[in-house]
């Protein structure tokens, strides 16, 4: 008999969803409308051995403790932010997720948007689709990145993905995380604080947890300053978003460029009207190639639950 499993997120990829079906009973809950999806997981709740979702969608202990049997978690992501790590250690219960296969494409979006911050490439488009070029508006230059210091926060395999196409640019790197990363050739900042005094460019790709949340605060901001920018392709989390919307209102801060909010799909109108703002939905990972590896990895690790084997990307492994 297959294995009941309820999928929180569907791939993109066909035949991720199709190797889903093919292997297990699925229950898929992202199909049916928020308001139903509770009672749809109850009545299933008691045979359901393993879940798919994502870091963002997360695993509550209140969830978990909705399902007996569950053995697996299978997130369809890198991050794992909102899965209570601790209720699934306290249950054995298995934790995966899916690092290294969207490190290049999330590393190419935090490029995209930081020079599209600096080159203002929103505004441009705008100026030639609203006729302002062929009225022969006033058109001012923007800023260079070669020379500029981008200075990273969370040097793990992201960080030192973009970190390596933003030193291609010409750009000076340093890098800020609690732990040193042994044999890193950019300098790293004593704290938070002093690599954005060092930085014309604040790009965050640091995991949200306790000690990260809202570390770009007011005073982060400031230090930043009214040249700076900050970039954000990790979490909405790390930032205190109002103080975000205050410095760029008041141009204490130069521009942001983001793909993440702190309450997605909601971002607030009053960054939405920001000119000196890139915003992009939450697509570090979303191309199709990216999307088929990560579905393929959580598949795989699911498989490989099942056939009692080791799994490939274990965050918490199985215990009795
Ligand atoms: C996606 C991500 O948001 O991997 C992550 O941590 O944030 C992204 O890849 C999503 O989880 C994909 O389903």
């Amino acid at each position: 008999m297959k294995p009941d499993i309820l999928v929180f997120a569907a791939s993109p990829s066909a035949s991720v969803m199709q190797q889903l079906d093919a292997h297990f009973q699925c229950h898929h809950v992202w199909s049916i409308p928020a308001a139903g999806q509770d009672a749809y997981v109850d009545s299933v709740a008691g045979r359901v051995r393993a879940i798919v979702t994502t870091g963002p969608l997360g695993v509550s202990a209140a969830l978990a403790a909705r399902l007996p049997l569950l053995e697996i978690v299978s997130l369809n992501s890198v991050g794992y932010d909102k899965v209570d790590l601790d209720a699934m250690r306290a249950r054995g219960i298995a934790v995966t997720n899916t690092p290294g296969v969207l490190t290049d494409d999330v590393a190419d979006l935090a490029v995209l948007l930081l020079l599209s911050a600096a080159r203002r490439l929103p505004a441009m488009d705008r100026y030639v689709r609203e006729g302002d070029w062929s009225a022969r508006k006033p058109l001012a230059p923007s800023r260079s990145v070669r020379g500029k210091v981008a200075g990273i926060f969370g040097y793990g395999r992201i960080g030192q993905a973009i970190a390596g196409r933003l030193a291609a640019l010409g750009m000076a790197i340093r890098y800020f995380q609690p732990r040193p990363v042994p044999g890193a050739a950019a300098p790293r900042a004593d704290s938070l604080l002093a690599l954005a005094q060092d930085s014309d460019y604040l790009v965050l790709s640091a995991p949200a947890n306790a000690a990260t949340r809202h570390a770009v605060n007011a005073a982060v901001l400031e230090a930043l300053g009214p040249e700076g920018t900050l970039v954000n392709i990790a979490r909405g989390a790390l930032v205190d978003e109002q103080a975000l919307i205050a410095a760029l209102q008041a141009r204490t801060l130069g521009a942001a460029a983001l793909d993440v909010f702190d309450n997605e799909p909601e971002v607030p109108p009053a960054l939405r009207a920001l000119e000196n703002v890139v915003l992009t939905p939450h697509i570090g990972s979303l191309t199709v190639e990216t999307r088929h590896a990560m579905g393929q990895l959580a598949v795989d690790n699911l498989l490989a639950h099942f056939a009692g084997q080791p799994l490939l990307t274990p965050l918490l492994a199985r215990s009795p």
